[in-house]
């Protein structure tokens, strides 16, 4: 690993706001592509604070100044994401964080890499009810839609499951490809509720996305 994107992890994992957007414009102005300064810098340090969290040696306010220097880091990399990505529409999609969870760093870096390559998504946000995304199915502008949809809290993960029950009961199961991620979501729980694909990231979300949309993966720039 190179020592700039380690710097970069170091600044999220130490809270340093400013060191983290600084380390960031001096890895891309070293050619290091936005994505690969995403997940082996940035992302790498939202683990490894979120792991330090769950062992009790981290608090709340210090997550929040981490998720803050991740956030100001990613308006550095997102017009970099989104640059040069594919013209040809992909599809329609809906993305949104489970109810009762506001956790959209992830989500947001879905959305971000889904319309850079092709997708037009509507992001509808953090903590959005089952019956809000029934409605956005019912009226979106498409045959086809897809649901990028997350849940980074196993109790709020349970709503995916109450939100694949809804959209059979709504009858509008045939109309769209559900994609569920956020660190708790697993393939087999994938299955157990019966939706289409999950993604372990974004540049994978991408492709699981395409796939199940059928649309042609050869063109993801990611
Ligand atoms: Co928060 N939090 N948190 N948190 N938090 C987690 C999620 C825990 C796992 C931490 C822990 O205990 N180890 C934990 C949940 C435990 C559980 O349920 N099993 C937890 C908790 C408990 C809580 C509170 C309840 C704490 C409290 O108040 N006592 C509270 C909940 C508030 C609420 O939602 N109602 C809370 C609050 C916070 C903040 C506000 C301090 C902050 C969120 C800031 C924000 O998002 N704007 C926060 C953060 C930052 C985290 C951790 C540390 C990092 C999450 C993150 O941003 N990761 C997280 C620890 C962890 O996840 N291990 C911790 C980085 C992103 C890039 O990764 O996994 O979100 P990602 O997304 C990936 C991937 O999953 C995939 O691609 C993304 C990009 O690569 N993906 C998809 C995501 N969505 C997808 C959708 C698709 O369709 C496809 C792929």
């Amino acid at each position: 690993m190179s020592d700039i994107i380690k710097e970069i992890t170091d600044a999220v994992t130490s809270q340093n706001i400013n060191g983290a957007v600084e380390k960031t414009k001096e890895a891309l102005a070293s050619g290091i592509p936005a994505l690969e300064i995403v997940q082996k810098g940035l992302s790498v340090g939202m683990k490894i604070v979120g792991d330090r969290f769950e062992a009790g040696e981290l608090f709340l306010p210090q997550i929040m100044m981490s998720a803050k220097a991740m956030n100001n880091s990613m308006e550095v990399l997102n017009p970099e994401l989104t640059a040069g990505g594919a013209s040809a529409s992909a599809g329609y999609c809906l993305s949104f964080v489970q109810s009762g969870d506001i956790h959209d760093i992830g989500n947001r870096l879905v959305a971000t890499m889904l319309g850079a390559n092709g997708f037009t998504v509507k992001v509808l946000g953090v903590d959005v009810d089952n019956e809000i995304v029934i409605e956005e199915i019912k009226k979106a502008p498409a045959d086809k839609v897809l649901l990028a949809g997350s849940a980074l809290m196993t109790t709020s993960m349970l709503g995916q499951k109450d939100l694949m029950i809804l959209i059979n009961e709504e009858g509008v199961r045939g109309k769209v490809k559900c994609m569920f991620g956020g660190a708790p979501v697993s393939k087999a729980w994938i299955e157990e509720i019966g939706a289409d694909g999950t993604a372990e990231n974004a540049a994978e979300a991408v492709i699981v996305a395409r796939k199940i949309m059928d649309v042609e993966t050869s063109k993801v720039k990611v």
